[in-house]
């Protein structure tokens, strides 16, 4: 395997200043949690920042750079306002709360994102000067989102990894940001973006087809000249250390004094990093609910709530630790008795062997965060019941719930739901807690997170493969050299020009695509090289190729192959063809163009084109499968064929095609160098036809019969001008 190269905005090594000096200890939080023990097992350098400022040239850096170096990580040193803007500001005020639905607490501000913009630059300094050509780079999570773009622009053909740790919103709140493009563009940078569910998937797909026009396959986009996959990567955890280390003896006797303690009351617990997100406050006024409403629990039970200080820092984190200060002292003066104190508090970050006896002391863990990206919490406390006993209550907004569903899942805004599941979970029967456990155990210890980053990786490694795939059919400099030689030394050369999506770009309105002086006179450049015909084959009505190219010498072929006009001849039809049928599927088309904002209806003398390019992807593809249901089972009635092309879906006479179109062109003459560009499905057909000798040519990069690909029409023109120069 080759090296990886971690990027993560913390190292899980984090320098501390105490009194002068300073100290180096395990960073805390999920992602510094989740990855060490994968980083530990691989050939890996971590590259981060080290959590503290340090004046220019201070010594002290060499100092941090060895020490970082002997756990094989790479310190990417910050200034104090870097870090101020990028990361309380950008990351934490805006990003953060906006990627988890808290819109009311998202701050737009220019300082932050020009920051956010420094910080990924800095980063891909560090990058680009440690990563070899046969370094794997798998940067993470939300602090550095432009950093793939940022790296490949540098790096080009380096293979680029990025995982989000919190959930990718729905793009109608993620259209709110306004670098909505900027950080999309960065993302797509990568080969392959990772997230926790495919739920968090699917909005970013709907994201970049919105905000971008990016269209998808199977979670794959073609971005420029590369192929990008999206998918859903839910992480694990290090399973063994929890469920090996809770059936160790010592800890098992620590969490027996804890229950001791506690005599005949259940422990309740949870733990979260202090944030607004984890819904702390909710899950205190739940507990007090449970206890009014259940004075029988009163003396039954103790909440552990266990916080660990985080993003000190932010407003809305200060303010949030004091209400929960505030909560628990109501709610235990309100329901607490001499000798029983309903909720016990620990604000502290607690040693790994703290955490381990509390989830094994626990009856129920209480996990109810109002949104996460995954919550590897939940995963730890079922990994720490050796003997199978316990119950988890988990966010149904959490990303961990996909996967745990033998756990009890709630409404964390729905108070009596909690409260029911507080009772559901007090009264489950010892067999039924084990049962559901240990399927859920089954499967964390299958899927840990070795696992899970290996799988990633595979992928990675995967994507690349199909992208070299597609780059040997690349027109790359040989190609283009033995081309522009055939062309040369051929005496009968035929063109086969497809013109919208190929010779110019896709455009919102098909008006608009007309063709610019400068496409008229590279193809009048093209005409003037003696013993070359040039074919424009087109899905375009007649009356508009011909107001285009009328006055060229110039063969054209219009409707896909309804018409054709042999350089300023007239238009002929290739066959007899009818339009009877129209009248009875205009209304249909009608109809579709009133439920759907956007779309229209375009005639041609033999056909009906449905054009909707301009339609909400997803009404286009709901509207789209109902459509061609009912045309397909008309089009057998009539003879028709359905033709399904970039944003269009076209109603025609069967046996019109491109393909047969062009047979007739090619029956013309004894062409010793033929080539054929387009773009879509519909010029599949003409590729199909073509003798062995041909250059066939899809602009975009996918699959395709044509045996050569180019990246976009202004690949295709600088081709033909070089053509033209020969
Ligand atoms: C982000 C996403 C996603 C916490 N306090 C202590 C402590 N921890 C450890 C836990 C767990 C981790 O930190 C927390 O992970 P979570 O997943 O619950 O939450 P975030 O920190 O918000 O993490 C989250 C995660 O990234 C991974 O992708 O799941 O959705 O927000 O491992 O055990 N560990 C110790 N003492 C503590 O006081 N030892």
């Amino acid at each position: 395997m080759n090296r990886i190269l971690l990027v993560s905005n913390r190292l899980p090594v984090s320098v501390q200043r105490r009194k002068g000096h300073l100290h180096f200890q395990n960073s805390v939080g999920g992602l510094a949690t989740g990855l060490s023990s994968f980083y530990e097992t691989y050939d890996s350098l971590w590259i981060g920042w080290p959590g503290v400022t340090l004046a220019g040239g201070n010594p002290e850096e060499n100092q941090i750079r060895e020490r970082l170096a002997s756990a094989s990580c790479h310190p990417v040193f910050l200034s104090q306002d870097e870090v101020r803007n990028h990361y309380h500001g950008f990351c934490n005020r805006t990003i953060w709360p906006l990627f988890h639905y808290f819109t009311q607490y998202a701050v737009y501000e220019d300082a932050f994102w020009e920051a956010y913009q420094r910080v990924n630059e800095h980063f891909c300094d560090a990058v680009v000067g440690i990563a070899q050509s046969t370094d794997t780079i798998w940067i993470h999570d939300y602090h550095l989102m432009l950093l793939p773009i940022l790296v490949r622009e540098r790096l080009p053909d380096a293979e680029i990894g990025f995982f989000l740790h919190i959930p990718f919103p729905s793009s109608e709140i993620f259209r709110l940001l306004p670098w909505r493009k900027e950080i999309l563009e960065g993302l797509l940078g990568a080969d392959l973006i990772g997230f926790h569910t495919y739920g968090y998937v699917r909005h970013f797909i709907n994201s970049a087809r919105y905000l971008l026009g990016h269209e998808h396959t199977m979670g794959q986009l073609n971005v420029g000249n590369r192929v990008v996959k999206v998918d859903a990567f839910p992480m694990g955890i290090d399973y063994d250390r929890f469920f090996d280390g809770s059936c160790d003896r010592a800890v098992q006797e620590e969490a027996d004094e804890i229950r001791e303690k506690a005599g005949k009351r259940r422990l309740i617990f949870s733990i979260d990093r202090l944030d607004y997100t984890k819904g702390i406050l909710q899950r205190l006024q739940a507990f007090d609910r449970l206890l009014t409403s259940n004075p029988g629990l009163k003396e039954n039970v103790h909440l552990i709530l266990a916080v660990t200080p985080s993003r000190t820092k932010v407003e809305h984190y200060l303010a949030l630790k004091r209400q929960i200060d505030e909560h628990i002292g109501e709610i235990n003066g309100k329901h607490g008795s001499v000798g029983w104190v309903p909720i016990w508090y620990s604000y502290r970050s607690l040693p790994f062997r703290t955490l381990l006896v509390w989830y094994c002391a626990a009856d129920v863990a209480l996990i109810t965060p109002l949104r996460d990206g995954m919550n590897l919490v939940a995963k730890e406390f079922i990994a720490s019941k050796c003997d199978g006993k316990g119950v988890l209550i988990l966010s149904e907004v959490a990303g961990a719930a996909e996967e745990l569903s033998e756990a009890i899942l709630v409404n964390p805004n729905d108070q009596e739901d909690i409260v029911a599941a507080l009772k559901e979970a007090l009264s489950m029967p010892e067999q039924e807690q084990i049962a559901r456990n240990r399927l859920m155990q089954d499967r964390l210890g299958r899927h840990n997170v070795v696992k899970w980053a290996e799988e990633f990786i595979n992928e990675l490694t995967a994507v690349k493969s199909v992208q070299s795939e597609l780059a040997a059919h690349r027109v790359n400099a040989k190609v283009r050299r033995e081309l522009i030689r055939d062309f040369r030394r051929s005496k009968a050369r035929l063109c086969l020009l497809d013109y919208d999506g190929t010779l110019v770009p896709l455009v919102k309105s098909p008006e608009e695509a007309k063709p610019d002086a400068e496409l008229l006179s590279l193809l009048c450049g093209l005409l003037r090289t003696e013993n070359t015909d040039l074919v424009i084959i087109s899905g375009r009505d007649k009356t508009t190729l011909g107001d285009w190219f009328g006055d060229l010498n110039i063969g054209l072929i219009a409707e896909h192959g309804a018409w054709s006009r042999a350089p300023k001849a007239e238009w002929e039809t290739i066959q007899p063809l009818t339009s009877q049928w129209k009248p009875e599927l205009k209304p249909i088309l009608r109809h579709y163009v009133d439920r759907t904002p956007g779309s229209f209806v375009e005639e041609k003398d033999f056909s009906l084109v449905w054009h909707y390019r301009r339609v909400d992807p997803a009404l286009a593809e709901r509207r789209l499968s109902e459509l061609k249901d009912t045309l397909l089972q008309l089009a057998a009635a009539y003879n028709l064929a359905v033709l399904e092309g970039n944003k269009v879906i076209e109603i025609k006479n069967s046996g019109v095609d491109k393909g047969q179109a062009a047979l007739r062109w090619l029956a013309k003459g004894e062409w010793e160098f033929i080539l054929a560009v387009g773009d879509d499905r519909t010029d599949e057909d003409l590729f199909g036809v073509l003798p062995r000798h041909a250059y066939s040519i899809r602009v975009g990069i996918r699959t395709s019969q044509a045996r050569f690909n180019v990246g976009s029409p202004r690949d295709v023109c600088t081709l033909l001008q070089e053509l033209r120069a020969g």
